[in-house]
C-alpha cells in the first residue's frame, strides 16, 4: 500500500499484525526472560525511580548553588535556578535488569560549568542523599567522558555533566529538547559527547514504531549476545546501543510485528545484511557543528569499518568500529546459529531457553589460548592499568589476525579479575607470567564511604603508602591485582609452528608507551595456555573442563 508509513530509510519488508501463534511465541519468550531473571521487581523499579528523582533535586540544589555564587546578586536567576537530568543506556531504553547500573546525565545552563560539577557535585550528593545512601563515590575529572561514579543504596551509579550553553535559564516546567542540535552550540568535545549518549538513546527510542515490542526483543537480544559472549564494545563486539540499533532497524521494517518475531527476523536481516553497507535508523543530516560525521566516501577511515552501524544522532558516527576480523566472524556465526535455533523455536519444536544456551569459549572452542596479563601493585594503579590494557586487547587481535598461521583470534569479552600473595621477589615474577599458584582471596571491600579521586593526569598511586614495599626479599606478604585476558586462537591449515613473539612484543611496546604507564606499579605479560592447562576458575560448576586425550592403543 502507498499510505504506509517509512520507519527509516526504506519502506517496511512487511507490516502485517502478529498471528495467533506469533502472539503466543511472544508470550513465552516473556515467559523465558522472567525465567532468566532478566527485570527487576515493582520494588527495585520504584528504588530506582526514587534514585533518579532524588538527583534531579540534587541537580538543582546544584546549579543554584553555583547560581548563587556566580551571580549572589541577580535573585531571579537564583530563584529558577535548575538543571536536568536525563538518563541513557539501558535505564532509559527501559531494558535494564538487576544488575544494571542507572547512566545519568545532568545538565545545567552555561554559567554552570564541568569545573563547578567537579568542585560542587560530591559532596552535595553526601549531604543531600539519605546518610550511608552514597557508597564508592569515584571522581574521574579528565576522563574522555568525565564522570562521577558511585552507589545509591547500593545501585551502580554513571553521573555525567553538559552544560547547554544556548540557555542561561532552563524554562519552567518543561522538558529540555536534548534531540534540538541547537543545544549542541559552544560546547566543547567532552560536554558533546556527554550529550551524544542521551541524544541517541532518545533518538532510537523516538524511530521504532512500538516501543514496548522493541523493549523486549531488545532484551532477548541482550541476552542471547551475553549468553554467547559476543557483548563487549570495548573488547571488539557490539555493546547495548549496538545491539539496540540493530534491533530498532529490524522494528523498522517490521513495524506491526511482535517481539518473538522481530527476534526471529534479527537474526535473518543481520546475517544476511549486506556489510559494509551500513545499519541506520535515518538519513544522516547537517547540523550547525564544524565535525565529521561518518562518510567513507570522504573519510578514508570510515571505509575500513566491517560492520557499520550508525547512531541516529548528528553528528551520525559509527558505533562498530572497534570490530574486527575475528569478531565480525564470530558475530555471523553466531548469526548462522541463531537464526536455525529460531526458526525451531517459532516451529514450536525447541523452547526458547536453547537460544540462551550458555557459550563453550573455555570448555570447547579452543585449544590454544592467549592470556594477557595486567598487573599491579595497588588496586587505584590496577584500575587505571587494566582498564587501558582492555582497550588495547582488539589491537592485539588485529595483528594476529594478521599472522599467517592464525585463521582466526577471539577474545573473550570479560576479563578476569585475581588478586594475588606472595613472599617473594620470585613469587611475585610468577605472578606476573601468568602463575595462579597465590591466588588469594579478594580483599575486604570496605563498606564504609570512601571519596577517591583520581583526577590529575598521573595516576592513583599517590597516596598508596601501605605498598611501599622496598626490602629485596620481604616475607610481608605482598597484594598484587591482575587482570586477564584470554583470546581463543584457531590455526590456519596446515600450520605447524606458532611463533607471535612479533605481534606480542608490538603490543607490549604499545602498551608501556602510554604515558600512564608506570614501571614501579603496572606490568604486562602474554602467555600460552594450551585448554587443558585453563585455570579452575574460568568454568562455572556443572562445566566439563578440557581433558588431556587419552593416548591411543598403539
Ligand atoms: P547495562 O544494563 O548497564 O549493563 P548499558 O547498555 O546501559 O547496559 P553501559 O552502562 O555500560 O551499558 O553503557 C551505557 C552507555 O554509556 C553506552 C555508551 O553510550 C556509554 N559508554 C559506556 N562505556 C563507555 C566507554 N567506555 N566509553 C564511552 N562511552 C561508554
Ligand atoms: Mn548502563
Ligand atoms: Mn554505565
Amino acid at each position: 500500500e502507498s499510505t504506509e508509513k517509512t520507519w527509516g530509510i526504506t519502506k517496511p519488508i512487511s507490516s502485517a499484525p502478529p498471528t495467533p501463534a506469533e502472539s503466543h511465541a511472544t508470550a513465552l519468550l516473556l515467559e523465558e526472560l522472567r525465567r532468566q531473571n532478566t527485570f527487576e521487581t515493582a520494588s527495585e523499579i520504584k528504588k530506582r525511580e526514587k534514585v533518579v528523582n532524588d538527583l534531579q533535586r540534587i541537580a538543582d540544589e546544584f546549579v543554584r548553588k553555583v547560581a548563587r555564587a556566580k551571580e549572589p546578586h541577580n535573585e531571579v536567576l537564583i530563584r529558577d535556578a535548575r538543571g536536568e537530568v536525563f538518563t541513557y543506556g539501558s535505564y532509559c531504553l527501559g531494558v535494564y535488569g538487576p544488575g544494571s547500573d542507572i547512566d545519568t546525565l545532568v545538565t545545567a545552563p552555561r554559567y554552570v560549568t564541568r569545573d563547578d560539577y567537579f568542585k560542587y557535585f560530591p559532596d552535595l550528593l553526601t549531604e543531600m542523599a539519605p546518610p550511608g545512601a552514597i557508597t564508592n563515590l569515584t571522581a574521574v575529572e579528565d576522563a574522555f567522558v568525565p564522570i562521577i561514579k558511585f552507589e545509591y543504596w547500593g545501585i551502580s551509579i554513571d553521573l555525567i555533566f553538559s552544560r547547554i550553553a544556548t540557555l542561561t535559564q532552563f524554562p519552567p516546567h518543561k522538558q529540555l529538547e536534548l534531540t534540538s542540535n541547537e543545544h549542541l552550540r559552544g560546547l566543547d568535545d567532552r560536554e558533546l559527547r556527554s550529550l551524544n549518549g542521551t541524544r541517541v538513546t532518545k533518538e532510537i527510542l523516538n524511530l521504532v514504531p512500538e516501543q514496548s515490542t522493541f523493549r523486549t526483543a531488545l532484551r532477548a537480544i541482550k541476552l542471547w549476545a551475553q549468553r554467547r559472549a559476543i557483548y563487549a564494545n570495548i573488547i571488539g563486539f557490539p555493546g547495548g546501543v549496538v545491539w539496540a540499533m540493530m534491533v530498532a532497524r529490524v522494528c523498522q521494517l517490521y513495524p506491526k510485528a511482535t517481539s518473538a518475531t522481530i527476534v526471529g527476523k534479527f537474526f535473518l536481516v543481520m546475517k544476511g545484511w549486506p556489510w559494509p553497507i551500513p545499519v541506520q535508523l535515518k538519513h544522516m543530516e547537517d547540523g550547525p557543528l564544524n565535525v565529521r560525521v561518518w562518510n567513507p566516501k570522504i573519510y578514508k577511515s570510515d571505509s575500513f569499518h566491517l560492520m557499520p552501524v550508525i547512531t541516529p544522532a548528528y553528528p551520525q558516527m559509527c558505533a562498530t568500529f572497534n570490530i574486527t576480523k575475528s569478531t565480525k566472524t564470530i558475530i555471523q556465526r553466531e548469526l548462522e546459529r541463531g537464526v536455525e535455533l529460531t526458526d525451531k523455536i517459532l516451529g514450536s519444536e525447541r523452547p526458547w531457553k536453547d537460544l540462551f544456551v550458555k557459550h563453550t569459549f573455555f570448555t570447547q572452542d579452543h585449544k590454544y589460548y592467549l592470556a594477557v596479563i595486567a598487573t599491579s601493585t595497588t588496586k587505584e594503579a590496577h584500575k587505571i592499568w587494566s582498564g587501558f590494557v582492555e582497550s588495547k586487547v582488539r589491537i592485539l587481535v588485529g595483528e594476529l589476525e594478521r599472522h599467517s598461521s592464525i585463521a582466526l583470534a577471539r577474545p573473550f569479552n570479560k576479563g578476569f579479575e585475581r588478586q594475588h600473595l606472595t613472599k617473594t621477589d620470585q613469587q611475585a615474577a610468577e605472578v606476573q607470567s601468568g602463575s595462579l599458584a597465590y591466588v588469594t582471596e579478594d580483599e575486604d571491600n570496605s563498606d564504609d564511604a570512601t571519596v577517591t579521586k583520581a583526577e590529575n593526569g598521573t595516576d592513583g598511586n599517590a597516596d598508596s603508602s601501605d605498598q611501599k614495599v622496598t626490602a629485596e626479599n620481604t616475607t610481608q606478604p605482598r597484594r598484587t591485582y591482575t587482570t586477564t585476558h584470554y583470546i581463543g586462537l584457531e590455526l590456519a591449515e596446515g600450520s605447524k609452528s606458532l611463533d607471535l613473539s612479533y605481534q606480542v612484543n608490538a603490543f607490549k611496546q604499545l602498551c608501556s608507551e602510554w604515558e600512564k604507564y608506570s614501571a614501579e606499579f603496572n606490568s604486562l605479560s602474554v602467555q600460552h595456555v594450551k585448554n587443558i592447562n585453563l585455570p579452575e576458575d574460568v568454568f562455572e560448576p556443572g562445566e566439563t573442563k578440557p581433558a588431556r586425550p587419552l593416548k591411543k592403543p598403539t
